[in-house]
């Protein structure tokens, strides 16, 4: 049986090959990793809350209730406070930035951007769920990380992955040195690598994408969608459409079977739904360290400037050929902003 190799045995090993690491960055991984083991844990048993007989905002255990994202969020600012290396924390649960004015913090030299629980809305029909993560160096030079720590292009990041919360809990992450993916055993509680060097093929058969929104799409989407539904034997359509509604799972999924997701401007998200800090460059990063592809539907993803820490962007990810089908349409069908648009 070959050996198990353990997130923390794979995150030391890799140190190595990074000659000038100290290791914070491998700490920094970890303790991603120990929070994302309390949130498995949490989100595992979210469905017997009733059944412990959970009321209201007081559990049995005399504890508050917290929604799962708020807990998740909770548990991703503890273990990155403790762990010394990180002195910011930018999140989707929070609308400023987080500072870590604790001595061995704040002057630490990452910063981390994180989804705590992207789709937490799933969590009542047990549908899997994720967390979503950037690592950033600071770019301000001591003290307090500010905003301007995480406006950074995509291409600057450190490392970045997600944690997906499903059948089995797994952590898929990349600094750079391509995408490896580890399952949590719950017999040893350890992250073990499962899905080495992880690559996404070129061209698939799947397209994920809201189409409920048909109609307030883009043209060039319209288009896209219809090329996907065409009968021709001889580029294996119609594709399959399969949409999840919870991001990590869709992508997670496109990311080993090949396929494409897209949120494009709708009527009610007239720049995207998805944030660009910590949802969409960090999967972009993965996707593209897998070969594949990640855009607004003309311009790759990690180049996009960021100003807010918010800030949101259409998003076509997925198989790198499927990714450029998408944007000739996207380019051929550009509409021209109107007088009064
Ligand atoms: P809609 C979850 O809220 C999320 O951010 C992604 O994970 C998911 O793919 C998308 O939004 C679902 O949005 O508008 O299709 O329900």
């Amino acid at each position: 049986m070959s050996r198990v190799k353990t997130l923390g045995q794979f995150i030391i090993e890799k140190q190595a090959e990074f000659p000038f690491s100290k290791g914070e960055l491998s700490r920094l991984l970890r303790d991603i990793g120990i929070a994302s083991k309390i949130v498995n844990r949490e989100v595992n048993k979210a469905g017997l809350a009733d059944i412990l007989g959970d009321v209201g905002e007081i559990n049995i255990q005399g504890e508050n209730v917290k929604k799962l994202d708020v807990f998740a969020n909770e548990q991703f600012i503890a273990a990155l406070s403790v762990g010394g290396e990180c002195c910011a924390i930018a999140s989707e649960e929070n609308e400023h930035i987080i500072t870590i004015d604790n001595e061995m913090s704040k002057n630490a030299k990452y910063v981390v951007a994180i989804d705590p629980l992207d789709g937490s809305s799933n969590i009542d029909v047990n549908v899997s769920v994720g967390t979503i993560f950037s690592i950033y160096r600071r770019t301000s030079l001591a003290g307090l990380g500010t905003n301007e720590d995480f406006f950074q292009r995509g291409t600057e990041q450190v490392a970045a992955g997600y944690v997906i919360y499903g059948s089995s809990c797994m952590m898929v992450y990349t600094t750079g040195k391509g995408v490896n993916g580890f399952t949590l055993d719950p017999s040893i509680g350890e992250f073990c690598l499962s899905h080495p060097q992880m690559k996404t093929p070129k061209m698939a058969k799947t397209y994920s994408i809201n189409e409920g929104n048909y109609v307030h799409f883009p043209e060039g989407v319209k288009k896209y969608i219809k090329y996907c539904q065409e009968e021709d034997d001889a580029t294996n359509r119609p594709y399959s459409s399969r949409y999840i509604g919870s991001g990590v799972a869709d992508i997670h999924r496109n990311l080993l079977t090949g396929g494409i997701y897209m949120y494009p401007t709708t009527a009610k998200s007239p720049k995207g739904k998805l944030r660009l800090l910590y949802e969409c460059n960090p999967l972009a990063f993965i996707i593209e360290q897998a070969g594949g592809k990640a855009t607004d539907g003309t311009k790759r993803i990690m180049e996009l400037d960021i100003s807010e820490l918010h800030q949101r962007t259409p998003l076509f990810l997925g198989s790198s050929e499927m990714v450029d089908m998408a944007g000739e349409y996207m380019n051929t069908y550009a509409e021209v902003p109107t007088k009064n648009d």
